[in-house]
């Protein structure tokens, strides 16, 4: 089959994981999608990786979809869970996928860590600003003033930028990218697969469930659309005074 085509992705997943737990819409899906083609163009095989998550839908992307060897852990901890894989056997290519919460909240330290350390993993963290699972709960990432259901009023606090805080922390591959993006976002992650050390690719994606239908945004495509008028390169977001970057999501490739 050649590489790159939806049909030779379907061999990369796991029937019996459908019907999939993801909400209609949910960006998610097309980030799960954007893994396995990058996987593919690669020519890799899925029995070279071990695919590690935590609790929550974005753990869910690998496990139950891929056709591969999958560790479905406690919340908060797969960057320790991974580490303990890669040391076991070197060989192994090592993937960490997860959402905000698990990833940036209660896996935070363990994040900053990973990436002092420069171990040799990949991180993609599903960053929706929000705790999808658990009912939409704030994070680390959701976005000043955005709704939630802990904060009705909209959220006070100033969110991590969490590329520039894993960049700081010491990763060697930094790159973001929104599922709008998604050419771009395949790319970054066929870069951070073949990279040896620590590399993190933030994908910022939306739940219209949980995010978007408390912030205006009801429709999977709106939720896109906000992507697309939110989103600037770092190379645009150099020469924008700090007032005008304040409600940007600036993407591109941080560290490389
Ligand atoms: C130790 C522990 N604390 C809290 C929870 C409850 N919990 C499960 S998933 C989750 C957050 C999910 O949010 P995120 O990681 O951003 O994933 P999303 O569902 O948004 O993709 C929480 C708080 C848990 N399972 N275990
Ligand atoms: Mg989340």
């Amino acid at each position: 089959m050649k590489a790159g085509t939806t049909t030779s992705i379907k061999r990369m997943i796991r029937t019996e994981g459908f019907p999939t737990p993801f909400c209609p819409g949910c960006g998610h899906g097309i980030l799960l999608g954007a893994i396995l083609r990058a996987i593919d163009e690669l020519g890799w095989s899925m029995d070279d990786i071990v695919f590690v998550s935590g609790i929550g839908c974005g753990g869910w992307i690998p496990s139950p979809h891929f056709a591969a060897d999958t560790l479905h852990v406690t919340h908060g901890r797969p960057v320790a869970f991974a580490t303990g894989v890669k040391l076991y056997n070197p060989e192994l290519k090592v993937v960490v996928i997860g959402g905000d919460g698990d990833i940036a909240s209660i896996g935070g330290n363990h994040l900053i860590h990973g990436a002092r350390r420069n171990l040799d993993m990949t991180v993609i963290c599903a960053n929706n600003g929000i705790y999808g699972m658990t009912g939409g709960q704030v994070t680390p990432t959701t976005p000043r003033g955005a709704r939630t259901v802990t904060t009705p009023q909209g959220n006070p606090d100033r969110p991590f930028d969490l590329s520039r805080l894993v960049a700081a922390a010491g990763a060697s591959y930094v790159a973001r990218f929104s599922v709008f993006h998604i050419r771009q976002l395949i790319r970054a992650i066929k870069t951070a697969l073949e990279h040896p050390g620590f590399s993190f690719v933030e994908a910022i994606s939306g739940c219209p469930v949980q995010f978007g239908r408390r912030n205006a945004l009801d429709t999977p495509v709106e939720m896109l659309r906000y992507f697309q008028e939110r989103c600037i390169s770092i190379a645009r977001a150099r020469v924008l005074p700090p007032e005008q970057l304040e409600d940007k999501i600036v993407i591109g490739e941080f560290v490389r």
